[in-house]
């Protein structure tokens, strides 16, 4: 095995977005497109810790199409630039929750690592919830040394050497003058050493063993299971061909005995099935017709809420992100998360601290977090979108005094719930957290009565501290300028023109001032600006209302705009209210506003969820 230099040059376009850098197969494919990306992502770690070499990475992906042949490439960059341990799990596939805690909590194993036994970062291959197969996307991100998405200072820095780079380290085998590549057998057993330099090892590792005890120290195993086996409970998971799905069974089935035809689509396949992996009222519609669901999340009114699952949850292609449904009935992201914080008594891992130490949401997701956080006297922080807005807050909060912050959640409005048990949204640790809920909720519940269900759940909920309606238009694949013309026209009329904003129209609803959100990291001081452009109205009732105008940072192709439309109600008899006609008023005022239809030339969205 030799170290060769191959001679290359700066490829445009790799700047990664809100996480990672997505790009069709087809670019990934071009000559060089890989290397070039993961040598400079090599650089800048390298730069970040101080110039020293980074011991230890972890490489794993979604399983999506490219995905061995990626890792086979990038363990090749990393040996042949001295990482002296690469960690691969076995047969290459792992959530990205999983990779985080393989970061944070994957020791020495005795064998060749005998540096600090941490891993220094993490390569995870994937576009998430974005469709995947030859002619769909693929992804590359880093996470750091605590676990959690690269900042956009390192982004950034990695994107500067994109455009400097001039040559890449790979490890070729058989000499120069017959080289061949080095191929790791990724289907080879857990522990399992391929020494690809003197000073370089691949370990295949076990894809579960860390995230499985990370689950375990947040939630009781035991209760779950015996909420598992009650007379009534029945469950339905959907892993949407992604890599979520085989952990979904090495909990729910293994571990809590759910048998397994609780379980749909739990095989990862190379193109999700052809499906679109995003765990939402559109694109998880078998899961959501079987939860007794409307497309618009609205319940069939003609089937018998007790013949339907008492739960129902998807997780999107990387495992990250989660739906929730009760029988006939859809929980917003938003009020998962409230209703989360709320509950926080039926959690282990926060109720064995004393209660939250601290909640976070990002800003286009709804305000119903920061009313609970309100009542219970829960700091509460809005972040821009992305999760690594919330590592920041999660690390800072670690304690090196031993003051105890208390723990974190946090979660947004695109499905995404987590806390800091690990760095990462996570899919599963939201259906464990909800499978918590019932379980408390069903306590006092003798054998032969019906289950308190997740609609009871929420609508307590919402009668205790009022609804926030809610819903997201997204109008993709939008021609670049038209979708800019749409933030430019807001932004020049309503947030600097603010003194001119309109008469309200014919519904009443009356816009009361436009802001564009920017925001001060508290832990580091980092600005990010342009992060939404919020329209804050008042509604005839007196009750506020918001919509959000944002641009998709993790599409490879077009423009996505999304429109994110909230409503509060304060009256429970007004809550059975289906979001859609709630804020059907809304939605055309915001429309009309700015101009929606003329620059996109859309009379719709693509998606509504
Ligand atoms: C979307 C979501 C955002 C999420 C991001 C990554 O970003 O809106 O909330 O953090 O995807 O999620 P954007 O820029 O397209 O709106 V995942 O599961 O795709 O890693
Ligand atoms: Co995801």
């Amino acid at each position: 095995v030799e170290v060769v230099v191959v001679n290359t040059s700066p490829i445009g376009g790799m700047r990664p977005g809100t996480s990672g850098l997505r790009k069709k197969v087809g670019v990934w494919k071009t000559e060089h497109y890989v290397e070039n990306f993961v040598q400079c992502l090599v650089d800048t770690a390298v730069a970040s810790n101080g110039g020293r070499m980074i011991d230890t990475i972890v490489v794993a992906g979604d399983g999506r199409y490219y995905n061995d042949e990626a890792i086979q490439t990038i363990a090749r960059i990393l040996a042949a630039n001295g990482i002296r341990d690469i960690w691969i799990p076995q047969h290459g596939i792992m959530s990205t929750p999983a990779v985080s805690a393989v970061i944070r909590r994957r020791k020495s194993d005795g064998g060749g690592n005998d540096g600090e036994g941490i891993a220094r970062g993490g390569i995870v291959l994937t576009a998430s919830h974005n469709p995947g197969g030859p002619d769909e996307d693929f992804g590359i991100k880093y996470n750091d040394v605590l676990g959690q998405p690269a900042g956009e200072e390192f982004t950034e820095a990695l994107y500067e050497r994109t455009m400097k780079i001039s040559s890449y380290r790979t490890v070729v085998r058989g000499g120069s003058s017959s080289p061949s590549p080095f191929v790791i057998d990724l289907s080879s057993p857990v522990g399992t050493r391929y020494d690809l330099t003197p000073s370089s090892t691949v370990t295949i590792i076990d894809p579960y063993r860390n995230y499985l005890d990370a689950l375990r120290s947040c939630f009781d195993f035991d209760s779950l299971r015996a909420l598992c086996s009650r007379a009534g409970f029945e469950m339905m998971f959907d892993g949407m061909h992604g890599a979520g799905g085989p952990f979904a069974r090495r909990v729910l089935v293994d571990e809590l005995g759910l048998s397994e035809s609780a379980l749909m689509r739990c095989d990862p396949l190379p193109d999700f099935g052809g499906c679109h992996p995003d765990p939402n009222l559109t694109y998880a519609s078998e899961l959501v017709s079987r939860m007794g669901l409307s497309p618009d999340g609205s319940a069939i009114p003609t089937l018998d809420p007790s013949t339907l699952p008492t739960l129902g949850a998807a997780n999107d292609g990387d495992g990250d992100r989660n739906l929730i449904a009760g029988a006939g009935f859809f929980v917003t992201p938003s009020d998962s998360l409230a209703v989360i914080c709320d509950n926080w008594e039926c959690i282990p891992q926060f109720a064995m601290r004393g209660g939250l130490g601290g909640v976070a949401r990002s800003m286009p997701s709804s305000a119903a977090l920061d009313v609970v956080a309100e009542a219970r006297g829960i700091p509460c922080f809005v972040t821009p979108t992305g999760w690594k807005y919330f590592g920041n807050l999660m690390s800072s909060r670690e304690s090196y005094d031993g003051t105890d912050y208390g723990p974190f959640l946090c979660g947004e409005e695109s499905f995404g719930t987590g806390s800091d048990h690990i760095r990462e949204k996570d899919g599963l640790w939201a259906v464990l957290a909800w499978m918590s809920i019932l379980s408390k909720a069903n306590e006092g519940i003798s054998d032969g009565e019906a289950l308190v269900g997740v609609r009871d759940i929420v609508r307590r909920h919402w009668a205790k501290y009022g609804r926030h309606f809610y819903c997201r238009y997204d109008y993709e694949g939008v021609d670049s300028d038209a979708a800019n013309q749409v933030m430019n026209t807001i932004r020049e009329k309503f947030v600097e023109g603010g003194a001119a904003l309109p008469d309200g129209s014919d519904s009443g609803i009356k816009l009361v001032d436009a802001v564009e959100f920017s925001y001060i990291d508290p832990v580091d001081g980092s600005q990010t600006s342009k992060q939404g452009l919020i329209l804050n109205f008042k509604l005839t009732t007196g009750d506020p209302a918001r919509v959000v105008f944002r641009l998709s940072g993790t599409g490879s192709s077009g423009a996505t705009v999304r429109m994110y439309l909230e409503q509060y109600e304060k009256d429970p008899s007004k809550h059975d209210m289906s979001a859609p006609v709630a804020l059907k008023d809304l939605a055309e005022e915001a429309l009309r506003l700015v101009q929606m239809e003329k620059t996109t030339g859309r009379d719709a969205p693509t998606v509504i969820t």
